[in-house]
C-alpha cells in the first residue's frame, strides 16, 4: 500500500513539472492597453494560433501608463499610448523603431490618418495608429432632466443645478480636463497661451464647484447605478455603455471636443520583438480590426475594415461626427515643456 501511494505521488509529481515545463515554454507576450479596449477574443485566438501567452493589464491615463513604464519594475512588449504620449516615450528613448516590412497589413492603414499621425510621430516611424475618437459628456437621464443639458455645451458641468449634489465626474487626464475649459473659452486644446489658460482655469473653478472626482474608469458603472449623473466620457465608452441601458445618453458639446489617436507601440526593450509584430499585424489584419471596432464601438485608422463596417456603424454621429463638428475638434498634441502650465493648472484643480 505505502509503495503504491509514493509511486503514484511520484507519478504526479512527474506530471506537474512536466506541465509547468511546457506551460513555461510557451513565449509570453505582455501588454499594457487602455481598460475596455480590445475585444478579448482576438487575445485568446491570438495566443492559440501563435503558440503564446499574453498577459494582458491596463491602465486608465497615459500618465498612470507612463509611470509604470518608467519603472524598472515593470516590462512590456507593447502600450498603446496616446498621439502626445507617443511623442514622450520617443524623447524619453523608450521606443523601438518599428520595422514596416514586418507588417504585411501595414496597408490597410488609412493614409490620412497615418498624415494626422505625423504631428506626433513625424515619419510614422516608431508607432501605427489604433483608434481615435472625441471626449465629451455622458448623463443618465433619469436623474438629469432634458433642459439642464439642452444648451448642449460644456457649460452643463457648472449648472447650478448640481451643486452641493456630488453627481458629476470629470476625466483623470489634465489635457482633457483643461481642454474642455480651453475649448468652452473658445481656444485650441493646445493653446498654451497666458490668456488662453487663465480663462480656462477661470472656468474650472466655477466647474470644479460640481464635480466630485477625476477619474477615467469609475464613471462607467457609477452613471448606470446612479452615483453619477454626468461624466466627462470618452465617446467609445460611452457606447459601450449606452449598448446595455438606455437611459444613458451622450453629447458631443457645440463647442467641440478633444480629438486623440491611441496608437501600438513596441519597447525598446521588449524580450519579445518578433511576436510583438506578429501581434501588431494580427490586429492590422482586416477582418480583425473590424472585429474589433466593433466591439470597443471607436472608429478604426484600418481603412480596409472602416470599408466593411456596416451602416450602423458609419452613420453613428457618436461614432462618426460629420466633417463640420471634427473641424471644431482639434488633436491633443504634444506641448514638450508648455504642458507644465497645463499640469499645474489641474493639479491646483484638483486640491481644491
Ligand atoms: N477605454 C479606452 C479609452 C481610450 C481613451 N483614449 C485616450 C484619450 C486620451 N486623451
Amino acid at each position: 500500500m505505502k509503495t503504491r501511494i509514493m509511486i503514484l505521488a511520484l507519478a504526479l509529481l512527474v506530471s506537474l513539472v512536466a506541465f509547468n515545463a511546457c506551460s513555461s515554454k510557451k513565449p509570453t507576450l505582455y501588454i499594457f492597453n487602455w481598460s475596455d479596449y480590445i475585444d478579448p477574443s482576438l487575445i485568446s485566438e491570438f495566443e492559440e494560433a501563435y503558440n503564446c501567452r499574453i498577459k494582458y493589464s491596463t491602465f486608465d491615463s497615459n500618465e498612470n501608463m507612463l509611470t509604470k513604464v518608467k519603472s524598472s519594475t515593470q516590462s512590456f512588449d507593447i502600450i498603446f499610448p496616446s498621439g502626445d504620449h507617443v511623442s514622450i516615450l520617443k524623447e524619453l528613448d523608450l521606443l523601438e523603431e518599428l520595422d514596416l516590412t514586418k507588417l504585411e497589413n501595414y496597408d490597410n492603414l488609412d493614409p490620412q490618418l497615418l498624415q494626422k499621425a505625423r504631428s506626433f510621430d513625424p515619419e510614422n516611424k516608431y508607432s501605427i495608429p489604433y483608434a481615435w475618437g472625441l471626449t465629451g459628456l455622458m448623463y443618465n437621464r433619469q436623474f438629469v432632466p432634458d433642459e439642464i443639458v439642452a444648451s448642449g455645451g460644456w457649460n452643463i458641468l457648472g449648472d447650478s443645478f448640481f451643486e452641493g449634489k456630488n453627481k458629476i465626474t470629470m476625466l483623470d487626464d489634465a489635457r482633457e480636463v483643461i481642454g474642455a475649459a480651453l475649448i468652452y473659452s473658445g481656444y485650441s486644446v493646445n493653446d498654451t497661451s497666458s490668456s488662453a489658460l487663465e480663462a480656462a482655469h477661470n472656468v474650472l473653478k466655477v466647474w470644479d464647484r460640481n464635480i466630485t472626482q477625476f477619474d477615467s474608469d469609475s464613471y462607467k458603472n457609477e452613471l448606470q447605478d446612479g452615483t453619477t449623473w454626468l461624466a466627462q466620457a470618452y465617446n467609445g465608452d460611452a457606447m459601450q455603455q449606452m449598448a446595455e441601458n438606455p437611459d444613458l445618453k451622450f453629447i458631443l458639446p457645440k463647442e467641440g471636443a478633444a480629438m486623440w489617436m491611441d496608437n501600438m507601440v513596441i519597447l525598446k526593450n521588449s524580450q519579445q520583438k518578433e511576436l510583438a509584430y506578429k501581434f501588431l499585424d494580427f490586429l492590422l489584419d482586416a477582418d480583425n480590426a473590424k472585429r474589433n471596432s466593433e466591439y470597443t464601438m471607436y472608429p478604426t485608422p484600418n481603412r480596409a475594415a472602416m470599408e466593411m463596417m456596416g451602416a450602423d456603424f458609419i452613420e453613428n454621429k457618436i461614432i462618426n461626427p460629420d466633417e463640420a463638428y471634427l473641424e471644431k475638434c482639434d488633436m491633443i498634441e504634444y506641448l514638450g515643456d508648455a504642458v507644465r502650465s497645463i499640469d499645474q493648472i489641474y493639479e491646483a484643480i484638483k486640491m481644491n
